[in-house]
């Protein structure tokens, strides 16, 4: 199984004149999966790489993806909503899973206007994303979605949060 992460091509920040960084939260994540047994994961960085969307969207065809993830923080959400959008354009059958700082306290506001992600991780990715994979590879993610603590997902157009990991007790649900 393929994952395909994306870091959207969005530039907000002032930070930028210092240059331009791969993502740490997205680094930790492909460890995890690895660590988990999935080891075909790719990177595409459109942000440090100037990728542009058509460009994006010929190589998100390209890697041919079974689960395509992104990023958010608040400034970039309708990039990283794009994003999205456009996996589900090019690579129909692929899950879309959204995570971030933006995503874990905006899952409310960020489901409905982006209807195409199928699940948002909340909090840290690293257990919920390979508890998510997995649920993907045994065919059943949306069966078992319920179950899976830290994921918020659109259940008949509802958004439906079941519950947080104990960790994240200090985060409201
Ligand atoms: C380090 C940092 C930076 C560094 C980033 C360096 C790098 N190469 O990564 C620099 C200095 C470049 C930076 C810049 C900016 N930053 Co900054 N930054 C941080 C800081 C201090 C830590 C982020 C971090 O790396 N955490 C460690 C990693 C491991 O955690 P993480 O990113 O949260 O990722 C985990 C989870 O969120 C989740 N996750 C994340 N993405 C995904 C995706 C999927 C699919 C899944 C499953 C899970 C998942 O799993 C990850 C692993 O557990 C945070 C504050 C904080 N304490 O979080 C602010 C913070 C993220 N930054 C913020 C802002 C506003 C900015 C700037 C816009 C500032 C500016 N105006 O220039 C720019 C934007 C740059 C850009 N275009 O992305 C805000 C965002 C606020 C918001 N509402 O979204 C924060 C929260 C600070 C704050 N409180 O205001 N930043």
């Amino acid at each position: 199984m393929r994952i395909l992460f994306v870091h959207p091509d969005d530039h907000s920040g002032g930070a930028e004149i210092a240059g331009n960084w791969p993502p740490a939260g997205v680094a930790c994540l492909p460890g995890a999966l690895e660590q988990a047994g999935f080891t075909d994961v790719q990177f595409i960085d459109a942000m440090t790489n100037d990728i542009g969307d058509e460009e994006l969207k010929r190589r998100i065809a390209e890697a041919s993806p079974d689960i395509v993830v992104t990023t958010a923080i608040t400034p970039s959400i309708d990039k990283a909503e794009r994003v999205l959008e456009m996996a589900r354009e090019v690579c129909r059958g692929a899950v879309t899973v959204l995570g971030g700082v933006h995503a874990t306290f905006m899952s409310k506001q960020a489901l409905p206007e982006a209807p195409w992600i199928d699940a948002i991780v909340r909090d840290e990715g690293e257990e919920i994303m390979v508890a998510f994979a997995q649920a993907v590879v045994a065919g059943r993610w949306s069966a078992v979605r319920a179950a899976i603590k830290g994921i918020a997902y659109l259940d008949d157009g509802k958004v439906s949060q079941p519950r947080l990991r104990p960790l994240s007790r200090l985060l409201t649900a």
